[in-house]
């Protein structure tokens, strides 16, 4: 089975990370990597950090003439903004005469942090529960991605909505998701969201979202949104229905909801199938003799946590970033005072990082749920069983 760790802080030196069984001959190079890195630093509305950095990753481990070793890969991706940090992010020293940062942005993870690990310097918590993080976890997970690929399963995203601009005419989504799907899998649909700063593939909306976030920023203020993931290529049978944790669809939910700032998680059409009738929602099964398939796939191609053959739809609802440049009010850990929060520079709107972010966290849960069926050490052998 294939596991993850990531390490490192914002401002500390680097990113580190180490993927754990990743099958041997898996053809895989830190371009194919910064690309998804790249991906993930793109869209309208990223703050100043994202002109600092150009995402690279270097491969320390793991990989031999651009071939897995089927040992663990360790990742490495720099931060350059550590230039500007080195005293105040220094490993070594006491910290005597860094400021101490007291105030919590409502909506963080400042607080909590603080209150929980006991640090009367929230620094210490911004730095590790920052976005940034997800810099490695979209390097490891491409990893896991190019072992999809390999095996036929691909993975897209595209933007729904960001504020109150969102893609209301549904069936002409489904219609384009159809045609780009039709050109050959999901990362089609993903090609054409790249196209867009938003990564709407609505040229309205996305005219909509754009001047959403002009607007916010004007404002001080920042917007959130939702995202949609598509896996293609699912054999059917991956999860099972026999035990909670077995249910492919609750490992997935977990996955994208450990996502910085992400507060809802969808399968298919779940939250509108809540508003429906049953008969207008099951997705019916037809059969042209020769295969028995879905007219429609409301179910997002998972039925009792097992997939069913469909592509896997995945939605998630980021809530708006928490550092706000017109600040909300908080309460001073070191005075207990009630006083305005403050603004340490961030993003107005990620939505469309966190798609790219979502296709990547799916890659793993998914591929854990193929080698558990189909098992294997090497690529080739997987490959054979899939067959
Ligand atoms: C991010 C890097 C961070 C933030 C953002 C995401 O860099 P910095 O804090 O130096 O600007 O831009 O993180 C947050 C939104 C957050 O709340 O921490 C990145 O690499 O994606």
């Amino acid at each position: 089975m294939i596991r993850y760790f990531t390490a490192g802080e914002s401002h500390g030196q680097a990113l580190v990370g180490i993927i754990e069984g990743i099958p041997a001959g898996l053809s895989i190079s830190s371009e194919y990597i910064n690309h998804h890195l790249w991906r993930r630093q793109q869209g309208y509305g990223r703050g100043g950090r994202m002109r600092i950095e150009t995402d690279t990753v270097e491969i320390l481990s793991g990989v031999r003439f651009g071939k897995t070793l089927g040992s663990p890969i360790a990742l490495m991706v720099r931060n350059k903004d550590w230039q500007n940090w080195t005293e105040k992010m220094s490993v070594e020293g006491s910290g005597t005469g860094i400021e101490k940062i007291t105030l919590p942005r409502p909506g963080h993870a400042d607080y909590v942090g603080a209150l929980k690990y006991g640090f009367d310097d929230i620094r210490n918590v911004i730095d590790r529960a920052s976005a940034r993080e997800t810099a490695m976890r979209v390097a490891c997970c491409s990893v896991v991605r190019k072992l999809l690929e390999e095996l036929g399963l691909y993975i897209g995203s595209h933007v729904l909505s960001i504020g109150s601009a969102e893609i209301k005419n549904v069936s002409a989504l489904n219609k384009q998701l159809h045609r780009l799907m039709a050109k050959g899998n999901a990362w089609n649909v993903a090609a054409e969201a790249d196209q867009s700063e938003v990564r709407i593939l609505d040229k309205g909306v996305e005219t909509k979202a754009i001047a959403a976030i002009k607007a916010c920023k004007k404002k001080g203020d920042t917007l959130g949104g939702i995202f949609e993931v598509i896996v293609s290529g699912v054999p059917a049978g991956l999860g099972s229905y026999v035990h909670y944790d077995r249910k492919l669809d609750g490992q997935i939910a977990q996955a994208v909801m450990s996502i910085h700032a992400i507060k809802g998680v969808e399968i298919g059409d779940g939250f509108e199938n809540a508003r429906r009738f049953g008969s207008e929602v099951h997705d019916e099964m037809l059969s042209d003799k020769k295969n028995t398939y879905r007219p429609t796939n409301r179910a997002g191609g998972l039925e009792g946590g097992v997939t069913n053959g469909e592509n896997l739809i995945i939605r998630g609802a980021m809530k708006p970033i928490s550092t706000l440049a017109k600040p909300l009010r908080t309460v001073d850990i070191g005075t207990n005072k009630t006083v305005k929060s403050r603004y340490e520079r961030s993003d107005v709107c990620a939505v469309p990082a966190c798609a790219v972010i979502g296709e990547a966290v799916v890659a793993p849960v998914v591929a854990n749920a193929l080698l558990e069926k189909f098992g294997g050490d090497s690529v080739r052998e997987i490959r054979k069983r899939i067959k």
